[in-house]
């Protein structure tokens, strides 16, 4: 596990699996943690054996925020001069898909945490929120923008505001999570998904998500753009050439991810 202390890591077939492991503080999200987790996904996101991540908790507790405990001393100045959660910017800026596989907590960083990944998916026993004006805060790892940009404001200012929690079944019906499924099928499910999208090639995931990322920060016209040239680039693929030769010669592909 390279010596990781709060998360289990491991190596499926081309599916890498980050499990948050601090049962005792329900996987809140301390710096070391913070510290693991992006660790262990840039070293995947740079193993061309690796075409998806999962990351997911326990069946109680998914993350249950940043860790209070460690931040309720600190000053805005601490904040600003550590950098504070600046290492999760490293996180959302992985190439390879994410999917978080979502049971119990996930709230204010752990919804966050979620919110960084490309797919969510989620437990019956899953609960998402951004409790932090409770503290005094605000969600600080990009909930304010990202659950904007996904729910649309007036759903995003309802959970930001009240700081309520929304089960599964709800999330799914605001769009953050694509599928629902028992507590005991979650990691069927995320192995399932995950392994579907860690056998396409390669370079188009990576370009894939690239573009959907794009989305999110431009306008139309710049995200087009920059669809229609990462569109070009693909056709220097080898799995180009196998992916478009496999549909006309009517067999599977055999891709080698170049
Ligand atoms: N931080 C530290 N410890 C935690 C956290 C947390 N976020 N959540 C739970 N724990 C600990 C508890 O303190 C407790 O430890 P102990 O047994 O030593 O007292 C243990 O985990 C178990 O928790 P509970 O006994 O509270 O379990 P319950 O089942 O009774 O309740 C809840 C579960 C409802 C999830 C409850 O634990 C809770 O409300 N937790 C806090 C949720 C929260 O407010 N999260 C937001 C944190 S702030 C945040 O994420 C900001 C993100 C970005 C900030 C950026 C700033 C720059």
């Amino acid at each position: 596990d390279a010596g990781y202390e709060t998360i289990r890591v491991e190596q499926r077939g081309r599916v890498g699996w980050i499990t948050l492991d601090r049962p005792e503080a329900l996987n809140a999200l301390n710096t070391q943690t913070m510290r693991e987790v992006v660790a262990a996904a840039e070293a995947f996101d740079v193993d061309e054996g690796t075409g998806a991540i999962v990351v997911t908790g326990s069946e109680k507790a998914f993350a249950a925020g940043a860790d209070i405990k460690e931040m309720e001393q600190k000053s805005g100045l601490d904040m600003v001069l550590t950098d504070h959660f600046g290492a999760w910017a490293r996180f959302a800026a992985v190439r390879t898909p994410v999917i978080a596989a979502v049971s119990g907590y996930a709230l204010g960083g752990g919804c966050e945490l979620a919110l960084m990944c490309d797919v969510i998916l989620a437990s019956d026993r899953a609960r998402f929120g951004q409790p932090e004006v409770q503290l005094g805060v605000i969600p600080g790892m990009g909930g304010t923008q990202r659950l904007v940009r996904a729910l649309g404001y007036y759903k995003a200012a309802e959970i930001v505001l009240t700081g309520r929690m929304i089960d599964a079944a709800e999330a799914e019906r605001a769009g953050l999570v694509s599928r629902v499924v028992a507590a005991a099928d979650l990691l069927d499910e995320a192995e399932s998904v995950a392994r579907t999208i860690a056998e396409k090639p390669l370079p188009a995931l990576y370009a894939a998500k690239a573009a959907l990322d794009v989305a999110l920060e431009s306008t139309l016209a710049e995200g087009v753009r920059f669809e229609r040239q990462a569109f070009a680039a693909l056709f220097d693929t080898a799995d180009q050439k196998e992916g478009m030769a496999a549909f006309r010669e009517k067999r599977a592909p055999s891709f080698t991810h170049r």
